[in-house]
């Protein structure tokens, strides 16, 4: 039997845990952070990190907190800091303000903190409690986990299809597969990621626009990443008229040098990568988006694009939606193409397999690197 205090404090931990989704979309590179004050019982204070560069989530717990700190009990889904970043560290801050105690949901595995921020509150007479509901924390930071541990970016596959798998008719019409509370939650996804990214086809056949388009008032547009082999992207596409400065034409010396300069005179940012069999090597522009800071990235197609990115391991989450409808089409496209595989032995296989109903639609969702 789980006891009263255990209970309590899960409880506890699941409302900090909430708090920090708030953070979605602002906080990246760094974790989505929650925390509170609890004196006698009552939640005297809450806060959450709120956007990149600003205060922690246990600074803001204080700062708005009703009563003085002095003697209280932080609940915080992640370890307090004891590095200067961008902010001073927390572990000192919260044993200025007398926190008698702290509960910590997940150890912080950047190597500046791991444990040494708990070490400081123990040494300095602060009781510690650590490891609530810290799978629900690493679920909610999975792209963090993967970024600090790796400098990687953590790649989401998308897809949306029909229930014969398809994602456009044999004409190539797309617009829509999935239904309208689906199409929103790409749009709450390409909010909460850095960056998205499809392949050159994609852009000539769709000429997508790639940003965010919700109801909220305040809204961020990811990078959008043209994965562009020889550089054939028309300098009139959506992509580089609206926001260019947000776009990156991935491509390679098969590209004509003079194309890339007029990209480039356009606002967009070009990187030039090693080919792997003939097409941008995709491991490569993996480091090189990860040296920048790029910590999440979406795949939003196309085919050929999501089999490459599949075959090379780059990919950690699949996700989709299927909708109820049925288009047949021996050629009409399906959601990840390239040359395929020839055995089942080498089929990928999608690990932690979800499916929830999102309106008439499904939505599935899956690992492919069960690391993360
Ligand atoms: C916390 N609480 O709310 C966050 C933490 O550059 P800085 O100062 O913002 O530090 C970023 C690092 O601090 C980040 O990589 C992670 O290890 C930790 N983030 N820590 O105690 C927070 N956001
Ligand atoms: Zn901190």
């Amino acid at each position: 039997m789980e006891s009263t205090e255990n209970k309590e404090i899960r409880k506890w931990m699941a409302h900090v845990i909430r708090l920090a989704e708030k953070g979605k979309g602002w906080v990246h590179p760094n974790p989505l952070v929650g925390a509170m004050l609890v004196k006698n019982g009552n939640i005297i204070g809450e806060g959450f990190h709120a956007f990149f560069g600003g205060p922690h989530a246990e600074v803001n717990a204080v700062n708005n907190s009703t009563e003085t700190a002095q003697g209280s009990t932080l609940v915080v889904t992640f370890e307090p800091c004891i590095h200067q970043g961008k902010t001073s560290p927390c572990a000192p801050f919260i044993v200025e303000n007398g926190i008698a105690e702290v509960i910590v949901g997940l150890k912080d595995p950047n190597p500046v903190v791991n444990g040494k921020g708990i070490d400081y509150l123990k040494s300095h007479g602060v009781k510690v409690k650590t490891g609530v509901l810290e799978d629900e924390i690493r679920h909610q930071n999975e792209v963090f986990l993967k970024f600090i541990t790796s400098h990687l970016p953590f790649c989401i596959l998308k897809t949306a299809m029909t229930l014969d798998g398809k994602t456009a008719t044999i004409t190539g019409e797309s617009k829509w597969i999935s239904g309208e509370r689906s199409r929103k939650l790409v749009h709450e996804l390409r909010h909460q990621v850095s960056a998205v990214m499809v392949g050159i086809n994609t852009i000539l056949k769709d000429d997508p626009m790639l940003n965010v388009r919700r109801d909220e008032k305040k809204n961020k547009d990811p990078l959008k990443i043209i994965v562009d082999t020889y550089g054939k992207i028309p300098l009139n596409a959506n992509v580089l008229i609206h926001e260019p400065q947000l776009t990156i034409v991935a491509t390679t010396s098969a590209a004509a040098k003079d194309k890339l300069k007029e990209l480039e005179r356009s606002g967009a940012q070009v990187i030039v990568c090693p080919d792997k069999n003939k097409v941008v090597d995709l491991a490569f522009l993996m480091e090189t988006l990860g040296k920048m800071e790029v910590d999440s990235i979406m795949i939003e197609g196309g085919s050929t694009l999501s089999f490459s990115a599949l075959k090379e391991g780059i990919v950690d989450k699949f996700i989709g939606f299927i909708a109820p409808k049925i288009i047949g089409g021996a050629n009409a496209p399906t959601a990840v193409g390239g040359e395929g595989i020839g055995t089942l032995s080498e089929a990928m296989i999608v690990d932690r397999m979800k499916i929830k109903k999102l309106d008439d639609d499904f939505y599935f969702e899956g690992y492919l690197n069960s690391k993360y």
